[in-house]
């Protein structure tokens, strides 16, 4: 095993008894959310995975380690220090970990750490895409790279239109990632289901998402697959509000000159800011159906 790497002795059992588990990210508990409802959303989401059949390992760098599975106490951890542990992308694990630091991981370092590990399928919310403007600006988010190279589900409930979704959509196709939708042919937009951009191909049920992924995997083909599934309509948001809101978001942050790395964690503290408290309901909601589809597609996977 990976000497960096540490898997919680829960994580590891199952694992070795071929059974399901789910892989978390926790950009999303440090950057994504406030305290304290970011602990206790990444709490709910475990029991979530629990209650349908499978084993939570929720991913981040502590104390320099690669950790798959962590304690309630790291969560609380994470949770508290907030934006103060660094968001960690594929270029930060290095000297993290060489630091011994700590380190909340993306998309893209959970789905390296979930690889490492041997898990298979992740949960989260939203990924990172190309940047409305990314002509000139080449900002383009390190998880669609990893999409393209690291084999994991990644299931999500499609990405923000802080992102140009059309280019992303196109980014991955480039790049041999299959977008799917889950029972839908839409992309969907995180808070709401609709973008106006079709997926790649619709998918109804976890069986089949396991079977797809089971031939990428038998084929050698490297790379992950990305599944979106939309937020349960009784919790999406009304377009025109979250359209304002992210235009807004937008032109404050070119005001602001923000780029790089804070670009994504300024649009969505914005956007959170600029709608309240109902985006923080729908983000919460939409991670727990995304964990209940993973929980049911990793149970899946271990029957084939
Ligand atoms: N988009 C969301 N919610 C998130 C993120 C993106 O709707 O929490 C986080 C994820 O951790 C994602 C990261 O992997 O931001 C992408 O950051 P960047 O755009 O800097 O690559
Ligand atoms: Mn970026």
């Amino acid at each position: 095993m990976n000497r960096y790497l540490s898997i919680s002795p829960e994580v590891q059992e199952a694992l070795r008894e071929g059974r399901p588990v789910v892989a978390l990210e926790s950009t999303i508990i440090s950057h994504g959310m406030p305290y304290p409802q970011n602990v206790q959303t990444a709490l709910r989401v475990e029991q979530t995975i629990r209650d349908n059949g499978a084993v939570p390992a929720t991913i981040a760098i502590i104390g320099g380690r690669l950790k798959a599975g962590c304690t309630s106490e790291e969560i609380e951890y994470l949770g508290r220090k907030g934006q103060a542990v660094t968001k960690a992308s594929r270029r930060d694990l290095p000297v993290l970990t060489a630091r011994k630091a700590d380190g909340a991981t993306t998309v893209t370092t959970t789905m390296m750490i979930a690889a490492m590990a041997g898990i298979q399928v992740f949960a989260t919310g939203g990924i990172g895409g190309v940047h409305r403007g990314a002509a000139t600006t080449m900002d383009i988010s390190a998880d669609l790279e990893e999409l393209a190279q690291t084999q994991v589900i990644v299931i999500c409930a499609g990405a923000k239109s802080i992102l140009d979704l059309g280019l992303t959509l196109e980014y991955l196709e480039t790049k041999g990632v299959p977008v799917i939708g889950y029972q839908t042919d839409e992309l969907p937009a995180f808070y709401t289901r609709h973008s106006g951009f079709g997926v790649d191909y619709r998918i109804d049920s976890p069986e089949e998402l396991a079977a797809a992924f089971h031939v990428k995997r038998e084929l050698g083909l490297k790379g992950g697959m990305l599944v979106t599934n939309p937020i349960p309509e009784e919790y999406s948001m009304p377009a025109d509000i979250i359209n304002a809101a992210i235009e807004e978001a937008l032109r404050q942050a070119e005001e602001q000159g923000i780029h790089g790395k804070q670009t994504t964690p300024f649009l969505l503290a914005k956007v959170k800011e600029l709608t309240g408290g109902d985006s923080l309901s729908a983000n919460i909601e939409l991670v727990l159906n995304n964990a209940r589809l993973a929980a049911r597609t990793a149970a899946a996977l271990c029957r084939l």
